[in-house]
């Protein structure tokens, strides 16, 4: 059995050189229209009509002009010849698609045809990568080193984009265009990231509220701080809470009161609350701790609003895990900015590395943030919030991946 590709400058051609070489009863495997020779097979060239043709008989020698006609003799699964002699056509596909060598030769052709389509798809495909490239350059070259260097350190620490090219120009103006990122650069980010981080500490007076999600560490700040103004500053401090929704929520406060010797009231309802509030007038400071409310209901939001209403703080702060991701804790912020928010109580610092998001939200809702907590003991792990505090944390942090990462560059030239 022999396997040739026979070309002619039309179909009948091709077709009568595989018949005058293989005899009348060669078996046409495929016929085809291509282009040969032009540039890279693919534009001008001449067009010719090749025919795959099979038989069983010994090659007759022939003048013809061929091309590519050299296959290598099929294995011996050789299909079966019919009566007429000659093998099924589906047998022979069958060992075309078995046989690598013809399915490379195949391969190779198919690449050097000319098909309208396929150029256009191709060059579609090569502009969209070039515009890809373009782009990825664009966003690549906007900074030049170190400041590429110091927009991937600081989107790594969850800064929105803005953020960090509020940050970047800011440095850029500071350092100038090509600097080291020496200690003064830290220093400089440090100084730069204050002036972002808005700090207010309100003065231990009046009535203040603290709202925000389900577990964020609402009533063991309200603690903390209870702790803090009494036992520290000797200031007179009650606690009332209206979170009634656990039994054990209510518990928990009322033993913080205890243990600091304090009094403390649970108000079931808007109207109680109302009572409590006139009745503990004469005490300088009033802290009045809030179910965790989900930031996604309306029905939480507004029974929340009830409370509010009757409470007329003169403080609300809202409390937030640094743990949140930074969309929640911008969705948390918007959902619950209508009761009034007036300070951030930002907790759990110690739970995270990454300092971006507070860093964001302080700059876009323009609140101060007034308290840090950064663990579980009571009344130990409270700060009042400073600006350098949360600068430092994530100057640190960013930091720590710039010699992570210079330590893995420097790895990768040595094993060089
Ligand atoms: N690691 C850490 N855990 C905290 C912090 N503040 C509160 N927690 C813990 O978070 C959990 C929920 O606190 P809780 O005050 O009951 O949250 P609430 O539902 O908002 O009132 C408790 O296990 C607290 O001990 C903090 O700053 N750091
Ligand atoms: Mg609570």
């Amino acid at each position: 059995m022999r396997i040739k590709r026979y070309v002619g400058r039309t179909m009948k051609e091709a077709l009568s050189l595989a018949r005058s070489e293989l005899g009348e009863d060669v078996l046409i495997l495929s016929t085809r229209k291509l282009r040969r020779g032009g540039f890279l097979g693919l534009f001008g060239g001449e067009v010719v009509f090749e025919v795959t043709a099979a038989a069983e008989e010994s090659p007759k020698p022939s003048k013809s002009f061929q091309y590519q006609n050299t296959v290598k003799p099929l294995p011996t699964q050789v299909p079966p010849a019919d009566k007429h002699g000659t093998a099924s056509i589906y047998q022979l596909r069958e060992i075309l698609s078995k046989n690598p060598e013809i399915r490379k030769e195949e391969k190779t052709s198919r690449n050097t045809q000319t098909n309208p389509t396929t150029h256009s798809e191709l060059e579609e495909i090569k502009d969209m990568i070039g515009d890809l490239q373009r782009l990825v350059l664009r966003g690549k070259a906007q900074y030049p080193p170190p400041y590429d260097l110091l927009a991937e350190l600081l989107e790594s620490q969850e800064l929105s984009r803005d953020s960090v090219e509020r940050i970047i120009r800011s440095m850029m103006m500071h350092c100038g265009s090509h600097c080291e990122m020496d200690e003064s650069f830290w220093n400089q980010l440090t100084d730069v990231l204050i002036t972002t981080v808005r700090t207010d500490i309100p003065f231990p007076k009046g009535k203040a509220i603290f709202v925000g999600p389900t577990g964020v560490g609402k009533t063991t700040t309200v603690a903390k701080l209870a702790a803090k103004y009494h036992l520290d500053m000797g200031i007179d401090v009650m606690l009332v809470t209206v979170d009634t929704f656990r039994i054990a929520a209510a518990d928990q406060l009322r033993t913080y009161a205890e243990l600091i010797g304090i009094p403390f009231a649970v108000a079931y309802t808007p109207k109680e609350l109302s009572y409590i509030l006139k009745e503990a007038e004469e005490h300088k400071l009033i802290l009045i701790d809030t179910a965790g409310k989900n930031p996604h209901s309306e029905l939480h939001i507004n029974e929340l609003m009830a409370f509010m209403n009757v409470a007329e703080a003169d403080v609300v702060y809202l409390v937030l895990s640094a743990v949140t991701r930074h969309r929640d804790l911008l969705e948390a912020y918007r959902r619950m900015k209508k009761v009034g928010v007036t300070h951030f109580v930002f907790t759990k610092l110690d739970e995270t590395r990454v300092f971006g998001p507070l860093i964001d939200l302080i700059r876009i809702s323009r609140v101060p943030v007034a308290y840090f907590t950064n663990g579980q003991r009571v009344p130990d792990d409270i700060e009042e919030a400073k600006p350098k505090v949360l600068a430092s944390l994530l100057v640190e942090e960013v930091k720590e991946s710039e010699k992570r990462s210079s330590g893995r560059t420097e790895e990768k030239r040595q094993d060089r």
